[in-house]
């Protein structure tokens, strides 16, 4: 059964999530629900796939679509790390508006316009966590070079987009953070171990990295020893 519980600071009641992502050892495509978690004050439970499990192939018969990470929240099963996101996104609204403003803002826009932008942001977040995916499953040592030279143009990209919205001085979309945030900063920090200098051409996102990264719950997340211990991929290329 959910408890209910009261959000720091804020008079609404609201029913306490059981969470549990089941996924290898490994960030991933997790690492950004994590953030996302954690910077919300939300509690998860993590159940770890080894290979050995995943060889007898019970998990990859019930899974949708044959792969994880799975989310549960109760007795709701999800998969799609995309859908999961945007299901914590639409679940976790901004309690410190909330209670100011008295309104909802939540993970995912103040408006459909707003919902649909973090939509395209996060599609193009998706697209080059695809592209890094396959170099580092199956082509590392030979894509590595090239995958890297083409990195000043890709990012380019989110660098244009942020400089659009409130002069990069704040979120990819709107005046609050959204759950293609927490994506972005995931994808820009795996980056940053990839090449460290790929980001030398993007003063914006460089400031958006430290800026995400100082939020109290991120910073506290980004130190843990979960965090840190954790592996970028699951077989050891980073
Ligand atoms: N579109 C899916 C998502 O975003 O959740 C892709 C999930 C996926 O590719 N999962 C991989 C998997 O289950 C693991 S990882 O790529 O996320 O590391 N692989 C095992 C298999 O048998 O396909």
């Amino acid at each position: 059964m959910p408890k209910l519980r009261r959000p720091a600071g804020g008079p609404v009641l609201c029913l306490m999530p059981e969470y549990c992502i089941t996924y290898f050892n490994a960030r991933g495509r997790c690492e950004a629900m994590r953030m996302l978690m954690a910077d919300q004050g939300v509690e998860w439970k993590e159940e770890i796939v080894t290979h050995d499990t995943w060889q007898k192939g019970d998990l990859k018969r019930d899974a949708a679509f044959g792969q994880i990470p799975k989310f549960q929240d109760g007795n709701l099963t999800l998969y799609q790390s995309n859908a999961i996101l945007g299901y914590l996104a639409r679940n976790h609204e901004n309690y410190t508006l909330l209670v100011k403003n008295g309104w909802t803002v939540g993970l995912y826009g103040k408006n459909p316009l707003e919902a649909t932008l973090i939509d395209m942001v996060n599609d193009g977040v998706d697209d080059l966590r695809g592209k890094y995916q396959r170099l580092i499953y199956q082509n590392y040592e030979n894509g590595k070079d090239d995958y890297i030279k083409a990195l000043a143009t890709e990012l380019g990209h989110f660098e244009r987009l942020l400089a659009s919205n409130k002069e990069g001085q704040g979120f990819m979309v709107g005046d609050e953070i959204s759950f293609v945030d927490y994506n972005l900063l995931d994808l820009l920090r795996i980056h940053l171990v990839l090449a460290p200098d790929c980001l030398s051409g993007c003063p914006l996102l460089s400031a958006y990295i430290k800026r995400l990264s100082s939020r109290p719950k991120i910073e506290a997340f980004l130190c843990s020893a979960a965090h840190k211990n954790r592996p970028i991929n699951g077989n050891g290329k980073q």
